[in-house]
């Protein structure tokens, strides 16, 4: 069925089971219901269930958002499936699994494109962040407000990481991306796509040699017990979205709407300033726990290394190579 008419017929049961449901003013209320990976106590977390806090108080209890945590109603892939066809009314994606759905939001994807965190925050906030918002409405996807996810950095069982030649002949977990796919077959590993939820036991029984993320993803799901090295590679930098179902946003008043974005930016000031604390808290706790570090202070030859999978994108979608000047352009 095309996406717009499972789009309708999702949209008339809603309608229909409203009015069965009778008249009264809380049939009319709506719940909507959350999508996060991440496990309590995390800055994620914390920060979705503020929003489901702040979402009733600023609307009087109209709008309400149960959350599920944990990735409890699937993998992420499947849940940006589910919030576009309105299955689900909101999440926290990574816009990395988002990118292969909406080519404007993948321009994030590209390794390396992002100097630092400021970096990222000034091109999103600007008009980078607005052609990437108009990509993924176009999709379905109202993006709210943007998460921090820090930078994601090699890890492995085998052997510390200090140049592109050490990636060769090993099978590194990645993201459900082409690009994330690319960007190690030109290091020479093996790509193998997988959900986050595999990992731990991926690792564990070496049907992958490593993976890549960001220290507190390191740290909670218990990679670094089965991966024990870690290298400071910080090749991607990704933003995180509060992305809304469109139709269900569209269908709001101005007034509401405006509320919407008020919570979901708000949770997006304590989610930055979680992620900040969180990120040296679970440094400080996965080195104590014996993690073998390495910095890689000069990451020229990685970018070098990388650089293909630019070209090669940038030649696949040549529309989208304003964009990618735009946020290098960015200052
Ligand atoms: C985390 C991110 C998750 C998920 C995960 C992964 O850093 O917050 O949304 O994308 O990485 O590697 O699958």
């Amino acid at each position: 069925m095309k996406l717009s008419s499972l789009r309708k017929l999702l949209v008339s049961t809603v309608v229909a089971t409203t009015m069965v449901a009778g008249m009264s003013v809380a049939a009319q209320a709506a719940e909507w219901r959350g999508w996060n990976i991440h496990k309590d106590g995390y800055p994620n977390t914390i920060a979705m269930d503020k929003f489901a806090e702040l979402l009733a108080e600023k609307t009087g209890g109209k709008i309400t958002l149960k959350m599920f945590h944990s990735g409890v109603l699937g993998n992420q892939p499947d849940a940006i499936e589910q919030v576009r066809i309105g299955g689900l009314a909101i999440g926290n994606f990574n816009l990395g699994p988002i990118g292969p759905m909406a080519a404007e939001a993948n321009v994030v994807s590209l390794p390396f494109i992002f100097k630092d965190m400021g970096h990222m925050h000034r091109a999103l906030d600007g008009a980078a962040g607005d052609q990437i918002s108009a990509g993924m409405a176009k999709i379905g996807l109202i993006a709210l407000a943007w998460y921090d996810s820090g930078a994601r950095s090699f890890y492995n069982s085998k052997k510390p990481i200090m140049k592109p030649e050490d990636v060769k002949g090993m099978k590194v977990r990645v993201m459900n991306n082409d690009l994330y796919s690319g960007m190690i077959s030109a290091l020479g590993g093996n790509p193998s796509p997988m959900a986050f939820s595999e990992v731990y036991q991926s690792l564990k029984t070496g049907v992958v040699d490593g993976a890549e993320n960001n220290w507190p993803s390191y740290e909670s799901t218990g990679h670094f017990e089965v991966a024990g090295y870690y290298s400071l590679s910080q090749h991607l930098i990704i933003p995180e979205c509060v992305c809304v179902n469109a139709d269900t946003y569209n269908a709001l008043s101005a007034d509401d709407q405006k509320l919407v974005k008020e919570a979901a930016r708000e949770s997006a000031v304590l989610q930055r300033e979680l992620w900040e604390k969180r990120a040296i808290a679970s440094r400080e706790k996965v080195m104590a726990g014996g993690v073998k570090f390495n910095d890689i202070p000069d990451k020229s030859a990685f970018m070098e290394a990388m650089k293909p999978v630019h070209e090669k994108y940038l030649e696949a979608n040549p529309a989208l190579k304003p964009l990618v000047a735009l946020i290098q352009n960015t200052k």
